[in-house]
Protein backbone atom coordinates (compact mmCIF):
# COMPACT_ATOMS: atom_id res chain seq x y z
CA UNK A 1 0.00 0.00 0.00
CA UNK A 2 1.09 3.67 -0.90
CA UNK A 3 1.97 5.40 1.74
CA UNK A 4 0.40 8.21 3.47
CA UNK A 5 1.26 11.60 2.37
CA UNK A 6 1.95 14.07 4.51
CA UNK A 7 0.90 17.77 4.70
CA UNK A 8 3.40 20.63 4.33
CA UNK A 9 1.93 23.70 6.62
CA UNK A 10 4.42 27.11 5.83
CA UNK A 11 4.34 30.14 7.98
CA UNK A 12 5.86 33.31 6.88
CA UNK A 13 6.62 34.47 10.62
CA UNK A 14 6.23 33.00 13.86
CA UNK A 15 4.13 35.70 14.23
CA UNK A 16 1.87 33.55 12.46
CA UNK A 17 2.02 30.92 14.51
CA UNK A 18 -1.29 31.24 17.04
CA UNK A 19 -3.31 31.03 14.09
CA UNK A 20 -1.45 28.99 12.03
CA UNK A 21 -1.41 26.35 14.93
CA UNK A 22 -5.32 25.56 14.53
CA UNK A 23 -3.94 23.99 11.23
CA UNK A 24 -1.61 21.63 13.26
CA UNK A 25 -4.38 20.86 15.22
CA UNK A 26 -6.91 19.91 12.79
CA UNK A 27 -4.76 17.82 11.27
CA UNK A 28 -3.67 16.01 14.91
CA UNK A 29 -7.10 15.42 15.83
CA UNK A 30 -7.30 12.78 12.38
CA UNK A 31 -3.60 11.58 12.58
CA UNK A 32 -2.56 13.27 9.36
CA UNK A 33 1.38 13.68 8.79
CA UNK A 34 2.47 16.91 9.08
CA UNK A 35 5.41 19.11 8.75
CA UNK A 36 5.52 23.04 9.87
CA UNK A 37 7.91 25.00 8.93
CA UNK A 38 8.58 28.76 8.79
CA UNK A 39 9.75 30.25 5.41
CA UNK A 40 8.98 33.62 3.86
CA UNK A 41 8.50 34.33 0.43
CA UNK A 42 10.58 38.10 0.95
CA UNK A 43 12.62 36.92 3.61
CA UNK A 44 14.20 33.41 2.84
CA UNK A 45 12.93 33.06 -0.75
CA UNK A 46 15.70 30.34 -2.08
CA UNK A 47 14.40 28.37 1.34
CA UNK A 48 10.71 28.80 0.31
CA UNK A 49 11.34 27.25 -3.51
CA UNK A 50 13.76 25.11 -2.42
CA UNK A 51 11.00 23.68 -0.24
CA UNK A 52 8.26 23.65 -2.48
CA UNK A 53 10.39 22.29 -5.64
CA UNK A 54 10.97 19.05 -3.66
CA UNK A 55 7.97 18.89 -1.57
CA UNK A 56 6.16 16.00 -3.84
CA UNK A 57 9.29 13.72 -3.71
CA UNK A 58 9.54 14.38 0.04
CA UNK A 59 5.98 13.04 0.85
CA UNK A 60 3.62 15.20 0.68
CA UNK A 61 0.61 15.60 -0.80
CA UNK A 62 -0.89 19.18 0.23
CA UNK A 63 0.75 22.55 0.88
CA UNK A 64 -1.04 24.80 3.26
CA UNK A 65 0.51 28.74 3.12
CA UNK A 66 -0.25 31.72 5.67
CA UNK A 67 1.00 34.83 5.65
CA UNK A 68 0.13 38.22 6.32
CA UNK A 69 0.25 41.66 4.85
CA UNK A 70 1.85 41.70 1.16
CA UNK A 71 1.43 37.53 1.34
CA UNK A 72 3.20 36.25 -1.63
CA UNK A 73 4.38 32.89 0.35
CA UNK A 74 1.65 30.99 -1.10
CA UNK A 75 1.68 31.87 -4.72
CA UNK A 76 5.30 31.73 -4.69
CA UNK A 77 5.32 27.97 -3.40
CA UNK A 78 2.80 27.64 -5.90
CA UNK A 79 4.63 28.06 -8.45
CA UNK A 80 7.26 26.12 -7.89
CA UNK A 81 5.40 23.25 -7.44
CA UNK A 82 1.85 20.93 -8.98
CA UNK A 83 1.29 19.97 -5.14
CA UNK A 84 -2.11 21.70 -4.31
CA UNK A 85 -1.69 25.15 -2.26
CA UNK A 86 -3.90 26.45 -0.02
CA UNK A 87 -3.34 30.13 1.02
CA UNK A 88 -4.28 31.26 4.71
CA UNK A 89 -4.66 35.20 4.44
CA UNK A 90 -3.21 36.39 7.95
CA UNK A 91 -4.55 39.91 10.01
CA UNK A 92 -1.68 40.91 10.89
CA UNK A 93 -1.33 44.31 9.96
CA UNK A 94 -3.64 47.86 9.96
CA UNK A 95 -5.50 46.53 6.90
CA UNK A 96 -7.15 43.25 9.30
CA UNK A 97 -6.02 40.63 6.80
CA UNK A 98 -7.66 42.93 3.50
CA UNK A 99 -4.45 43.13 2.16
CA UNK A 100 -3.09 39.14 2.92
CA UNK A 101 -6.67 37.99 1.39
CA UNK A 102 -6.35 39.99 -1.97
CA UNK A 103 -2.53 39.15 -2.34
CA UNK A 104 -3.10 35.55 -1.58
CA UNK A 105 -6.57 34.96 -3.73
CA UNK A 106 -5.20 36.87 -6.68
CA UNK A 107 -2.95 34.58 -8.97
CA UNK A 108 -2.31 34.33 -12.38
CA UNK A 109 -4.17 32.17 -14.48
CA UNK A 110 -2.32 28.57 -14.59
CA UNK A 111 -0.91 29.11 -11.23
CA UNK A 112 -3.82 28.49 -8.33
CA UNK A 113 -3.94 28.87 -4.77
CA UNK A 114 -7.17 27.37 -2.95
CA UNK A 115 -7.45 30.90 -0.35
CA UNK A 116 -9.95 29.97 2.79
CA UNK A 117 -10.90 32.77 4.78
CA UNK A 118 -8.91 35.18 6.47
CA UNK A 119 -7.29 33.38 9.91
CA UNK A 120 -9.18 30.02 8.35
CA UNK A 121 -6.03 27.78 8.97
CA UNK A 122 -8.15 24.90 10.74
CA UNK A 123 -10.65 25.32 7.55
CA UNK A 124 -7.47 24.75 4.96
CA UNK A 125 -6.34 21.66 7.33
CA UNK A 126 -9.89 20.43 6.67
CA UNK A 127 -9.39 21.11 3.10
CA UNK A 128 -6.05 19.53 2.62
CA UNK A 129 -7.50 16.56 4.04
CA UNK A 130 -10.44 16.18 1.78
CA UNK A 131 -7.51 16.10 -1.15
CA UNK A 132 -5.42 13.14 0.90
CA UNK A 133 -8.97 11.61 1.16
CA UNK A 134 -9.37 11.40 -2.22
CA UNK A 135 -6.79 8.67 -2.38
CA UNK A 136 -7.30 7.13 1.27
CA UNK A 137 -10.04 5.18 2.15
CA UNK A 138 -9.53 5.55 5.89
CA UNK A 139 -9.52 9.69 6.02
CA UNK A 140 -12.09 9.53 3.59
CA UNK A 141 -14.20 7.60 6.50
CA UNK A 142 -12.91 9.88 9.13
CA UNK A 143 -13.76 12.81 7.44
CA UNK A 144 -17.41 11.77 6.82
CA UNK A 145 -18.04 10.71 10.62
CA UNK A 146 -16.51 14.01 11.48
CA UNK A 147 -19.25 15.59 9.01
CA UNK A 148 -21.94 13.39 10.43
CA UNK A 149 -21.31 14.68 14.22
CA UNK A 150 -20.95 17.79 13.33
CA UNK A 151 -24.51 17.88 11.62
CA UNK A 152 -26.46 15.46 14.79
CA UNK A 153 -24.77 18.56 17.11
CA UNK A 154 -26.59 20.98 15.21
CA UNK A 155 -29.67 18.89 15.08
CA UNK A 156 -29.18 18.81 19.06
CA UNK A 157 -28.65 22.50 19.40
CA UNK A 158 -32.06 22.92 17.33
CA UNK A 159 -34.20 20.25 19.33
CA UNK A 160 -33.15 22.37 22.75
CA UNK A 161 -33.09 25.56 21.07
CA UNK A 162 -37.46 24.21 20.35
CA UNK A 163 -37.66 22.60 23.79
CA UNK A 164 -36.43 26.32 25.17
CA UNK A 165 -38.76 28.05 23.26
CA UNK A 166 -42.07 26.22 23.91
CA UNK A 167 -41.19 25.73 27.52
C1 LIG B 1 4.34 38.40 6.85
O1 LIG B 1 4.48 39.59 7.55
C2 LIG B 1 4.24 37.34 7.88
O2 LIG B 1 3.52 36.24 7.39
C3 LIG B 1 3.53 38.02 9.02
O3 LIG B 1 2.12 37.78 8.98
C4 LIG B 1 3.80 39.49 8.78
C5 LIG B 1 4.59 40.13 9.87
O4 LIG B 1 5.77 39.40 10.10
P1 LIG B 1 6.73 39.77 11.31
O5 LIG B 1 7.22 41.15 11.07
O6 LIG B 1 5.88 39.67 12.57
O7 LIG B 1 7.83 38.74 11.30
O8 LIG B 1 5.41 38.18 6.01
Amino acid sequence: MAEAKKVAVILGSDSDLPVMMKAVDKLKEFGVGYEMHIMSAHRTPADAMEFAQNAKQNGFGAIIAGAGMAAHLAGALAAQTTLPVIGVPLKSSVLDGMDALLSTVMMPSGIPVATVAINGAANAAVLAMQMLALADETLAKKLDDNRAEMTAGVRAKDQKLQETLNA
